[in-house]
């Protein structure tokens, strides 16, 4: 297919007057940015060497194990078509794009020779947001390790750690120029995950290994933001990191001391290093039955002052006393089998305000899979429009009870690679059709759309007023 003859994307009608979820201006403050994320594996495809340059990641090891399972080789197809993706998002109205960097397209071994062609495409997409009015927010690691840094030992290695920072240098000469909000991992929780046995790459499955994985991606943080802010450039830039948080709240009274042992050891571990400089003792407890060694120089590389804090939220788990997961009767999930609870949301950031000094915060990443009804008219997905409007009323509340939350991207701009989950689990609030990979605007990226708009009507309105 050449550029001439391919139908990048369709925009439905959308009524806004006979929307069943309100299209309102929420209560925010002045400034707060709506947009998307993506990350690289599950949208570029292009993963031949022979024709990218690019090398290999543990991705393609975990699928090449797994033959059965959809894999990255397509995806959406983005790499060739990411013009034709940021006139959509542009379209749509999103003022900010939250994407990530792959490590193996930019350096095949993880170490060592850059691939000139990997970066100029990142380079590339740098120049056509700006040129969009789009503010890039990049990520610098999104789950695909090079083959060859998984070698060395992946994420239990300090060699990796420092290879990271090295990595996170190139880019910075690269992109720092045009860039100004960086961000070290996504979700070290869920890296933790590949290696103690969550079905994903680079697919071990060694408890013991929780620990030393998580201090160890700390430590990768911590030496990249350090390198980051030794460059030149680097008072310009913002730098932090993204996590995800699984409140975890108590089925009963007695199930509190549970609640908050899950939360420490799974979630409040990343916070309480940034922002405490210091593990609970859940963790330090952990590690000493599990041989990681934590020092009190790493301990000051993790806590850095950073410039904001990215959330991911998808869901709330209920514990009893025992520490188990239940399920509460009534509470209603996604395909993930994730229950919604946007009222837990507000709880945990209105909680987190009082247990941390917190700088600045963006909710990154927050979505649903969900069946949608794709049809001749269009792509129906009212659960998912009322799924955003929810989280943005939960995050208004928050708003209100103090905390300092600067903007929202939802997760997905697009249906994509749900990593071992394939292609069947679509977060977007844009199908993709897999077969002719168009892109159709579901009715809540239809809704999403309406709303910023009449969320910067109201902002501008507010300001022509205050300057009369
Ligand atoms: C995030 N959990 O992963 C990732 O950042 C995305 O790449 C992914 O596609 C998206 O959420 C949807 O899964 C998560 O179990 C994986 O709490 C697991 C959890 C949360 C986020």
């Amino acid at each position: 297919m050449n550029a001439q003859n391919k139908q990048a994307y369709v925009f439905p009608k959308f009524n806004a007057r006979r929307s069943p979820v309100p299209v309102r201006r929420y209560n925010l403050p002045k400034d707060f940015v709506f947009g998307a994320s993506t990350s690289a594996y599950q949208i570029e495809g292009a993963i031949d060497p022979g024709t990218t340059g690019r090398g290999r990641s543990i991705w393609e090891d975990y699928f090449a194990a797994r033959p059965h399972m959809d894999n990255g080789e397509v995806a959406c197809d983005h790499y060739n078509r990411m013009k034709e993706d940021v006139a959509m998002i542009k379209r749509m109205g999103h003022k900010v794009y939250r994407f990530s960097v792959s490590w193996p397209r930019i350096m095949p071994d993880g170490t060592g020779a850059v691939n000139e062609q990997g970066l100029k495409f990142y380079s590339d997409l740098v120049d056509e947001l700006l040129e969009s009015g789009i503010e890039p927010y990049l990520t610098l690691y999104h789950w695909d390790l090079p083959s060859a840094m998984e070698k060395l030992g992946g994420w239990t290695s300090r060699a990796v750690a420092a290879h990271f920072a090295d990595f996170a240098e190139v880019v910075l000469r690269r992109l720092g120029d045009r860039v100004k909000k960086w961000c070290t991992f996504n979700e070290p929780e869920v890296i933790v995950a590949g290696y103690i046995g969550d079905g994903l790459a680079p697919g071990l499955s060694n408890p013991k290994l929780r620990v030393i994985v998580a201090h160890n991606l700390m430590v990768a943080h911590g030496l990249a933001v350090k390198r980051i802010r030794s460059l030149d450039t680097a008072e310009r830039l913002d730098v932090g990191i993204v996590v995800n948080l699984v409140p975890v709240e108590p089925a009963t009274k007695s199930a509190t001391v549970a609640a908050r042992k899950m939360w420490q050891r799974n979630y409040a571990i990343y916070l309480d290093g940034i922002f405490h400089g210091k593990y609970s003792q859940v963790v330090l407890d952990e590690a000493a039955a599990t041989g990681a060694v934590i020092t009190d120089e790493d301990m000051a590389l993790i806590s850095q002052p950073l410039d904001y804090l990215g959330i991911n939220w998808y869901l709330r788990l209920v514990v009893n006393r025992q520490g188990r997961v239940v399920k509460l009767p009534g509470a209603e999930e996604t395909l993930m089998g994730w229950e919604i609870c946007p009222a837990a949301l507000s709880r945990m950031l209105l909680s987190m305000n009082k247990e941390y000094k917190l700088p600045p915060i963006y909710i990154t990443e927050n979505g649903a899979a969900l069946a949608d009804t794709v049809s001749d008219d269009g792509v129906h997905d009212n659960r998912r429009m009322l799924y955003t409007h929810e989280h943005l009323s939960a995050i208004e509340l928050a708003i209100a009870g103090g905390v300092d939350m600067r903007g929202y991207f939802a997760w997905s701009l697009m249906d994509n690679l749900e990593w071992s989950l394939g292609y069947s689990k679509t977060f977007g609030m844009v199908h993709v059709d897999r077969k002719t990979m168009v892109r159709t605007v579901k009715d809540s990226g239809m809704w999403y759309s309406a709303m910023i708009k009449a969320n910067k009507r109201a902002e501008a309105n507010k300001r022509a007023k205050s300057a009369r």
